[in-house]
């Protein structure tokens, strides 16, 4: 049985649980409350160094971290990862451009605005540049999404979860996406996939 160590709040673990889902992979839950330090502790700290979740953990106890390299691993030999060599490599870029693009800008906005936060000026201006970083990211995804209905192969993959874990929140961060209807309509379309899961359940 895998092990899923997550926080329900988070976007990043809620990726791995909506591909778990969708795979119908049983795995055992451990709530893991990073806003008491829980992903901090010398016993969480050996299974991820990084003090993070989500963490997988297999069988054999080998643990694996970041939310994307987990979709990576669940989703090899399943119709969610393309095997053909460049629709991989395509699934890889925009998995990256989550985590380098919109995952800093938009998930992080959306902590402080629910966790407490800007508490100062110099927190306030660094939300107004995540602000105008992460709409570019929304502007990038939406000239995209006008084009074809996901992001590669023609087909849902988990280069689709990663990306609509955090902007089916967005708003949660200050992001308005009334603007943005090509957006609007693909989180509906991934709303559709068989085995969706709802934020926060598991
Ligand atoms: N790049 C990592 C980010 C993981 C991450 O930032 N996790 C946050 C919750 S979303 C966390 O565990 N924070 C607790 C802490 O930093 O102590 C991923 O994609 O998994």
């Amino acid at each position: 049985m895998l092990t899923l160590y997550d926080y329900l709040d988070s976007g990043n673990g809620y990726k791995v649980r909506l591909l778990l889902h969708q795979l119908g992979r049983p795995y055992t839950l451990v709530e893991t409350d990073i806003l008491q330090g829980e992903t901090r502790t010398p016993e969480f700290l050996r299974l991820n160094p990084n003090g993070r979740i989500p963490l997988l953990q297999l069988e054999d106890g080998t643990c694996l971290a970041e939310s994307n390299a987990i979709l990576h691993y669940l989703a090899q030999g399943t119709p969610l990862l393309p095997a053909e060599r460049l629709a991989h490599a395509q699934v890889l870029q925009w998995m990256f451009f989550e985590q380098y693009n919109h995952e800093p800008n938009i998930a992080t906005s959306r902590f402080w605005l629910r966790h407490g936060g800007p508490p100062d000026d110099l927190r306030r201006a660094q939300l107004e540049q995540k602000r105008a970083l992460g709409y570019a990211a929304l502007d990038v995804m939406e000239r995209e999404l006008a084009a074809r209905p996901w992001f590669v192969a023609g087909r849902y993959t988990v280069a689709d979860i990663a990306l609509y874990a955090y902007t089916h929140v967005a708003d949660e961060g200050g992001f308005d996406l009334a603007r943005y209807p090509a957006i609007r309509a693909w989180l509906q379309r991934v709303r559709e996939q068989p085995g969706y899961l709802s934020f926060a359940a598991h």
